[in-house]
C-alpha cells in the first residue's frame, strides 16, 4: 500500500505538471482526488490492514492528500495568471479606432407641441388639471349641456364602456370636475391637456388624439378678455407677427361662441395651398361659457362670468411642421420622427 500511495503521488504530479488549461487540471484533480479517485480507492482497501499497520497507512494517505490539493492549488494559480497575460497580448485595444456611435432618441413632435403649448399658458398662470379618459355621461355630456339627442352621443360617434360611461369624447369633461371642486372660489385659471377618443379614422382622423381645453371664471371677464388670451397663445406658439381672426360659431356649452383662426403661417395671409387661398387658417374653438354650465357645477352665472376654448394638438403639429397627413403621428416611423 505505501508503494500505491507512492506511485499515484508520482503520477499525480506528472499529470498536473502535463495540464494545459484550468479544464485539463479539474480532470487530474477528479481522477487522483475526487469522491471516485485513485486516492479514495487505496484508502478504501485499508479493511484488510492490521491494528498496528492502519493508522500509519491512514496518515500516510492523508499527506499525500495533503500534498496534492497543495500543488494543485498552485498549479492552478499559475495557469490563471498565464491565461490572462496570454490573452492581454491577443486583446489589444487599438484606441485609434472611431467610437460607436450613440443613436440619440428625442421628443416626439406631438409631445413637443403639447409642452410648449402647456409652457405657454403657465406662463400666463393658468394650473394645469386632468381627470379620466373613461368618462362619465355625466361630466362628458351632460354638465357641459350636450342635450340628449346631440349627435357627438351616438353610439356610431362615441365608444361607449356601458350605458352610462364612455371613453372621453373631448376634454372638456375636466372642466366641471374642476369647477365643482373649488366652486364658488374665483378666480379660476386652467387648462386641461390629454388624451380623447371617437369613433373616426382617415387622413384627418385618428381614434384618438389630443385636445387642450381652457378656461377662466372671475368677477368680470368678458369677450376682450378671450381675445386678448387667445391672441397671446396665438403669436407666443406661431409668431409675434400672427393676428387672428374670431368668427361667428355653436357650441352648447358656450355663448356667444367663436371658431379663432390664425393668419396663414406659410403665407402671412397673402393666400396659398395651406389655407386653401383664404389666407387663414381655423386653430380654436372657444366662447364664453354657458350660463347652465356655471350654474350646474356650482358657480352663480351672475356674480361671474368666464370663457372656455378647445384646441386639437395634432391641428397645431400639423401646422406647425408642414405635415399633411394626421397618420404620420401615430406610425412611428423613425424616418419620420427624426425629421423633428
Ligand atoms: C374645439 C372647441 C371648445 C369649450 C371647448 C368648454 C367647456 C366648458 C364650458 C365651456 Cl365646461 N366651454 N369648452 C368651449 C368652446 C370650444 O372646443 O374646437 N375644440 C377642439
Amino acid at each position: 500500500m505505501r508503494d500505491q500511495l507512492a506511485k499515484i503521488k508520482e503520477e499525480a504530479v506528472a499529470a498536473l505538471e502535463a495540464a494545459r488549461d484550468l479544464e485539463q487540471l479539474n480532470e487530474v484533480r477528479v481522477k487522483f482526488l475526487g469522491k471516485k479517485g485513485l486516492l479514495t480507492g487505496v484508502l478504501r482497501g485499508m479493511g484488510g490492514l492490521s491494528a498496528e499497520e492502519r493508522p500509519v497507512i491512514g496518515q500516510l494517505a492523508n499527506e499525500v492528500r495533503a500534498y496534492l490539493e497543495e500543488q494543485l492549488e498552485t498549479r492552478q494559480e499559475s495557469l490563471k495568471s498565464a491565461g490572462k497575460e496570454s490573452r492581454l497580448l491577443v486583446e489589444t485595444i487599438d484606441v485609434t479606432l472611431p467610437g460607436q456611435p450613440v443613436v440619440l432618441g428625442k421628443m416626439h413632435p406631438l409631445t413637443t407641441v403639447l409642452e410648449e403649448i402647456k409652457d405657454i399658458f403657465m406662463g400666463l398662470g393658468f394650473t394645469i388639471e386632468e381627470g379620466p379618459e373613461v368618462e362619465t355621461d355625466y361630466y362628458n355630456f351632460e354638465a357641459l349641456n350636450l342635450p340628449k339627442d346631440h349627435p357627438a352621443r351616438d353610439m356610431q360617434d362615441s365608444f361607449y364602456i356601458t350605458a352610462e360611461t364612455l371613453l372621453r369624447t373631448h376634454t372638456s369633461p375636466v372642466q366641471p370636475r374642476t369647477m365643482e371642486r373649488l366652486a364658488p372660489r374665483v378666480p379660476v385659471k386652467a387648462i386641461a391637456p390629454g388624451k380623447v377618443y371617437r369613433r373616426d379614422d382617415d387622413a384627418t382622423h385618428s381614434p384618438m388624439f389630443h385636445q387642450v381645453e381652457g378656461f377662466i371664471i372671475d368677477k368680470g371677464i368678458t369677450f376682450a378678455d378671450l381675445k386678448g388670451v387667445l391672441l397671446t397663445f396665438v403669436q407666443q406658439m406661431f409668431g409675434a407677427d400672427r393676428e387672428i381672426r374670431l368668427r361667428p360659431s355653436f357650441f352648447p356649452f358656450t355663448e356667444p361662441s367663436a371658431e379663432v383662426d390664425v393668419s396663414c403661417i406659410m403665407c402671412n395671409g397673402a393666400g396659398c395651398r395651406v389655407c386653401s387661398q383664404t389666407g387663414w387658417l381655423e386653430i380654436l374653438g372657444s366662447g364664453m361659457m354657458h350660463p347652465r354650465v356655471l350654474e350646474m357645477s356650482g358657480y352663480d352665472p351672475k356674480e361671474v362670468t368666464g370663457f372656455a376654448f378647445g384646441m386639437g394638438v395634432e391641428r397645431i403639429a400639423m401646422l406647425k411642421y408642414g405635415i399633411d397627413d394626421l397618420r404620420l403621428l401615430f406610425e412611428n416611423d423613425l424616418r419620420f420622427l427624426a425629421q423633428f
